[in-house]
């Protein structure tokens, strides 16, 4: 019932969010497809709930590399006696609930769930980061000009999105047969209850699209037990945080159109150089806390007037929340911290996403991760970036208009009682005291990249994840469990699967590198065969949905709701491979700079890392009770250049 309520709910959402539409000029818009934005959705193929025999099988091959042979033994046993008993009794419960509700994923409801239930800070816990490329073009790296840019390319986006004229995201195999026009023109004519059928049938997989509509206007409001995700479509105006103030204007008119580039201008320059000192408990730090702490403060907050619960529904509706820093960051690791966390003065983090336009025209967005994930994400900012780029709405030569800004802009101004201030200094002291402990250390390795690999025929993303594991073992003597986040939004609601890159062949190549090993060159180079192998065949299963994680964690969730622990989730080897020490995951897209996320548990490391061309490089953070993060990127490095030596050697002969 909970889950059908909550589609309802997402379905009334996306009516009222289709039905803004208004006629506007052409340069309101990004794009104009001519397969509709929602085409391809309706005809989704649904996220498969593997056999229960492959997901205990998979499951205890994840965990040979990581146990030793006598735990191995006891969790083989426990798994048996799951996959005979009780695990199949739940299963068949699952798949019988999975066909009650066609028109979702399985794994959607609990994995809301799982965001919205946990009450710790959003911040370093859940919310990343991703960086843009600066301008090419020095002058539009000027903060009012790159914000004032931003705002209007966003805007364009929202409208594209909203009026069906953005095009479907589609990934596709051979692009060469299905990014064409000729695709396109017949796609279109397909009725939607088979037009994905039709794009697969073309190697071209269309993917889900239904978190985009909480791009927009959307925010996470705390409440106690389980926040919620709310999204207002009505709001017209953006919301500007700068120095522990909050500002609103409209940048959508009455009419539904994109005020005027000028106007934005003036208005963003007016905030830019508001005076106004910074106030003694800036609300922002709130966002960060726990969230049954900031539910409760928030409470007391909208209870104390009006303006108060108007405030905070200007907060929550507005387009999105752009943060005009006052940093200049120099370096990785600078700009890790501001991107990442930041001086929680200028921001909002629950918001849906936050643009951050620094001084020096450094840009990035950190995103909520409850409502989506990093496609509908990467698309935001891979879109902003080319329409920035292509067709900037001001330049450096553009005056900004002469309408009188301060009746534009409202700087939003809390009653606060001395309660809530108290509470927003604890607030603070927790914040200085979780982002403190944060140690960061990035690195580009230009020795080799993509291009090489590919003459080696190995993948470049399991010489990543093998390169993790050798510095991890060389360091520490173990494997630690390790999760790399895989995209399955072929699947309608889909969301994500684990690819476990800690394998056995992993564990023997690394042991095969280290220094006392004996092991020749042949031998090594069909190790990191065999890892490229294994790794493109569980890369594989997991974008089918063909993992253990999401199964296992659906079925723990339906044994919990019946108040049961089975045996399976209470073996410590189950806690164990979930508390992932090497928490990974990859981006490489010409827009994007770098990005980062903070360690899931406190001896572990998080670890963001991109594959390019000619280099590869890595982000990476831990905390004081881990592995140091510098520490692990010199050993990286070792273990990258060990690994291209090999390869070099072993290709020429
Ligand atoms: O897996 C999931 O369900 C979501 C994951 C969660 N987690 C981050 C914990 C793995 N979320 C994502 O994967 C989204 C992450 C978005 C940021 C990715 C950053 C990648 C940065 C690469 C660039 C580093 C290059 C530095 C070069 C100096």
């Amino acid at each position: 019932l909970r889950s059908n309520l909550r589609c309802l709910q997402v379905a009334s959402s996306w009516r009222a969010f289709q039905s803004f539409r208004k006629s506007s000029t052409s340069s309101d818009y990004i794009q104009d497809s001519i397969v509709p934005t929602m085409h391809f959705q309706h005809s989704l193929p649904r996220l498969p709930i593997p056999k229960l025999s492959y997901t205990c099988r998979r499951y205890l091959k994840s965990q040979e590399p990581v146990l030793t042979p006598e735990v191995y033994a006891a969790t083989k046993k426990i798994v048996q006696d799951f996959e005979k008993g009780e695990g199949n009794s739940l299963n068949s419960q699952l798949i019988a609930q999975n066909k009650r509700n066609k028109h979702t994923s399985y794994i959607s409801g609990p994995w809301f769930d799982m965001y919205l239930e946990s009450r710790a800070s959003i911040v370093l816990n859940f919310n990343p980061y991703m960086a843009y490329k600066f301008d090419e073009r020095p002058e539009y790296n000027d903060q009012l000009i790159r914000s004032s840019n931003i705002v209007v390319s966003a805007m364009r986006l929202m409208k594209t999105l909203r009026e069906g004229k953005l095009e479907p995201e589609v990934y596709h195999l051979n692009p060469k047969k299905s990014d064409t026009e000729s695709f396109r023109k017949i796609a279109r004519w397909m009725p939607q209850s088979i037009a994905a059928y039709y794009a697969i049938l073309n190697k071209a997989f269309p993917l889900d699209m239904s978190q985009y509509f909480r791009l927009f206007n959307s925010t996470r409001v705390p409440q106690i037990g389980r926040d919620e995700l709310v999204t207002d479509d009505s709001g017209r105006h953006l919301l500007v945080v700068r120095n522990g103030h909050y500002y609103t204007f409209d940048v959508i008119d009455q009419d539904g159109s994109i005020v005027s580039p000028a106007d934005i201008q003036a208005n963003l320059q007016y905030i830019l150089n508001d005076n106004t000192p910074r106030p003694d408990a800036p609300v922002g730090y709130l966002t960060a806390e726990n969230r049954d702490v900031w539910a409760n403060v928030r409470t007391k907050i909208v209870d104390t007037s009006e303006n108060n619960a108007q405030v905070m529904k200007m907060i929550d509706s507005a387009v999105f929340c752009l943060c005009l820093d006052d940093t200049s960051p120099d370096g990785p690791e600078d700009m890790t911290r501001n991107m990442l966390y930041g001086d929680a003065a200028y921001r909002w983090f629950d918001k849906s996403f936050q643009i951050i336009v620094c001084k020096n025209g450094l840009m990035s967005v950190n995103f909520e991760h409850a409502w989506g994930d990093g496609v509908a994400v990467l698309r935001l900012f891979n879109e902003t970036f080319k329409d920035m780029n292509e067709r900037p709405a001001v330049s450096p030569s553009s005056q900004p208009s002469n309408t009188d800004p301060s009746q534009g802009v409202n700087r939003l101004t809390l009653d606060l009682e001395p309660g809530v201030s108290n509470a927003i200094n604890t607030a603070r002291d927790n914040y200085e005291a979780a982002t403190s402990k944060l140690c960061i250390d990035a690195y580009q390795h230009m020795d080799f990249g993509k291009n090489f690999l590919k003459t080696c025929k190995i993948s470049p993303d399991s010489v990543m994840q093998l390169s993790f594991q050798m510095a991890y073992l060389r360091m520490t003597g173990q494997v630690g469990a390790t999760y790399e986040s895989c995209s399955t939004a072929a699947f309608k609601h889909g969301r994500t699967e684990t690819l476990r890159s800690a394998t056995q062949e992993t564990t023997r190549c690394s042991q095969a590198f280290l220094k006392d090993s004996s092991a020749s060159l042949e031998e090594k180079r069909r190790l990191l065969q065999e890892c490229s192998d294994i790794h493109n065949q569980l890369t594989k299963e997991a974008a089918m949905g063909q993992g253990w994680d999401r199964h296992l964690f659906a079925l723990r969730t339906l044994a919990a709701k019946e108040g049961k622990t089975p045996a399976i989730f209470a073996d410590p080897a189950y806690s164990f491979i979930n508390h992932i020490i090497l928490s990974t995951s990859t981006l490489s897209a010409p827009a994007v700079l770098a990005g980062g996320f903070a360690p899931v548990v406190p001896n572990g490391l998080g670890i963001g890392y991109t594959a390019l061309d000619d280099s590869v490089g890595c982000n990476i953070t831990s905390y004081p009770d881990s592995l140091n993060a510098s520490d692990f990127v010199a050993c990286l490095i070792d273990c990258w250049k060990d690994i291209q030596d090999v390869l070099s050697k072993t290709n020429k002969q």
